[in-house]
């Protein structure tokens, strides 16, 4: 699955769920540090749209969407990416 993809899906879990980009974000942040990293993505994407994505995958998703480039997706990407 191509990365672009993973966001159209979380995009269609938004709509149908009526969920914000900061619920989502939330839900992915589970040691809440205001930070989603590779293992808190990949097991957001999977609890959200039921994809297993490969760590390959999880990065490029990251470095898609990461654009301070701190390798961890920030509120403000996630709502640039899912906007
Ligand atoms: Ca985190
Ligand atoms: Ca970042």
């Amino acid at each position: 699955m191509a990365n672009s993809e993973a966001i159209e899906k979380l995009k269609a879990v938004m709509e149908e769920t009526g969920k914000s980009v900061e619920d989502i974000f939330n839900e992915m942040d589970t040691d809440g540090d205001g930070l989603i990293n590779g293992p808190e993505l990949f097991k957001g994407v999977k609890k959200l749209i039921g994809q297993t994505l490969s760590p390959d995958q999880i990065s490029m998703m990251i470095m898609a969407i990461d654009t301070n480039e701190d390798n961890r997706i920030g509120l403000p990407e996630l709502q640039k990416a899912l906007s």
